[in-house]
């Protein structure tokens, strides 16, 4: 590219800051949208607790994870607590029973890799996905919602993100790039590796917070509000953390040997967790480790052409925020 202006300073990176913290607030659901979401589900309890009585049904996901838009789905996870159940047949069930409600558009998606039942409610106009017995996502939520009530400038950060991924295209895992779960990840991350650190790692302090759920052990402390002034001492804008993660994900991070991993708040090597090679479809090609599904690599969806895609994507971003006269706008520019 080439770019009239010259490079910019950092006191030039810092006028970016009003400009993005205007497009984060832009994002932020409105309150009588969570009125909205919580009437549907007061709905959907009432339906399901005829039917199962000792059924349990959680939000997960953006619209609990404090990373949610304005206006997105919901989702929602039935936790129904025999393990042994048929998941196909209850969501028809549930479809069934959803259909002769009045809700729209119900779905039963069976054979998904997450099986779930899609509808909308006419008198909300909210959509959601509802899956069974995901109790770990339920947890990953609730372990980011934590994240984000550390440091504001993780929320900040990770809406530039999403909206970023979003508006480039590179936010669709059956296209082989990152789902918000990854990003939201690599953002919490970047935040605990800053000097000082802006975010802690969680589980690696004393666990206030444990439950083990199908054979996973998930714990970690969440007692947050004696964290609330942690990163304090970094004073970083959200203009500069935008900056340096693009710059870190454009030309500092080695994609050959190093796992994200916010599990230990550090990097960890491929080497080390066995994710050197290709097995089956998981390429390893970029890696971020589940938080609690250590063996879990979210980057797996990432093939040999949708990295191009990606680290070119993080390129331009790295250069329009060095170079380009009007970044606010370029870098959400649609592909
Ligand atoms: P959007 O605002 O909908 O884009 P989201 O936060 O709802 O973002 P996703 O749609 O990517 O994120 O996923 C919904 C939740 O499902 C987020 C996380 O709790 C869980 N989840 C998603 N992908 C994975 C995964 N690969 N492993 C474990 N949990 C996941
Ligand atoms: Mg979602």
């Amino acid at each position: 590219r080439n770019y009239k202006r010259q490079m910019r300073c950092r006191c030039d990176i810092e006028r970016l800051n009003a400009p993005f913290l205007a497009i984060v607030e832009s994002l932020i659901p409105a309150e009588e949208e969570k009125a909205k979401q919580n009437q549907l589900l007061t709905l959907l309890e009432k339906l399901i607790c005829r039917e199962w009585p000792e059924a349990r049904l959680y939000l997960y996901g953006s619209c609990a994870n404090s990373f949610g838009f304005s206006n997105s789905d919901i989702d929602l996870c039935l936790a129904i607590g025999d393990a042994d159940i048929n998941k196909s047949e209850i969501l028809i069930k549930l479809a069934d029973i959803l259909q002769s409600d009045n809700l729209q558009n119900v779905q039963a998606l069976t054979r998904a890799r997450v099986p779930i039942v899609k509808l909308m409610d006419p008198v909300t106009g909210i959509s959601c996905d509802i899956c069974i017995n995901n109790v770990l996502a339920v947890v990953n939520t609730r372990l980011l919602r934590d994240y984000a009530r550390i440091d504001a400038r993780l929320r900040q950060l990770a809406f530039i993100v999403k909206h970023w991924a979003k508006s480039r295209g590179v936010n669709e895992t059956y296209q082989g790039t990152l789902s918000s779960y990854a990003y939201v990840l690599m953002c919490i991350h970047f935040l605990q590796q800053r000097k000082p650190a802006i975010l802690p790692c969680l589980q690696g302090m004393e666990a206030t917070y444990s439950v083990t759920i199908d054979n996973v052990e998930c714990a970690y402390f969440d007692q947050v509000e004696m964290l609330r002034d942690f990163g304090s001492r970094n004073r970083e804008t959200v203009a500069q953390l935008v900056w340096e993660f693009f710059n870190y994900w454009a030309y500092r991070h080695d994609y050959t040997d190093s796992v994200v991993s916010v599990r230990t708040g550090n990097i960890i090597s491929k080497r080390a967790k066995d994710w050197t090679r290709r097995v089956g479809n998981d390429r390893h090609l970029i890696c971020i480790e589940d938080p609690f599904e250590v063996s879990h690599d979210l980057g797996r969806v990432v093939d040999k052409y949708s990295i191009k895609v990606l680290r070119e994507e993080f390129e331009r971003a790295a250069d329009i925020l060095q170079y380009d006269p009007n970044p606010c706008v370029k870098l959400f520019e649609p592909y």
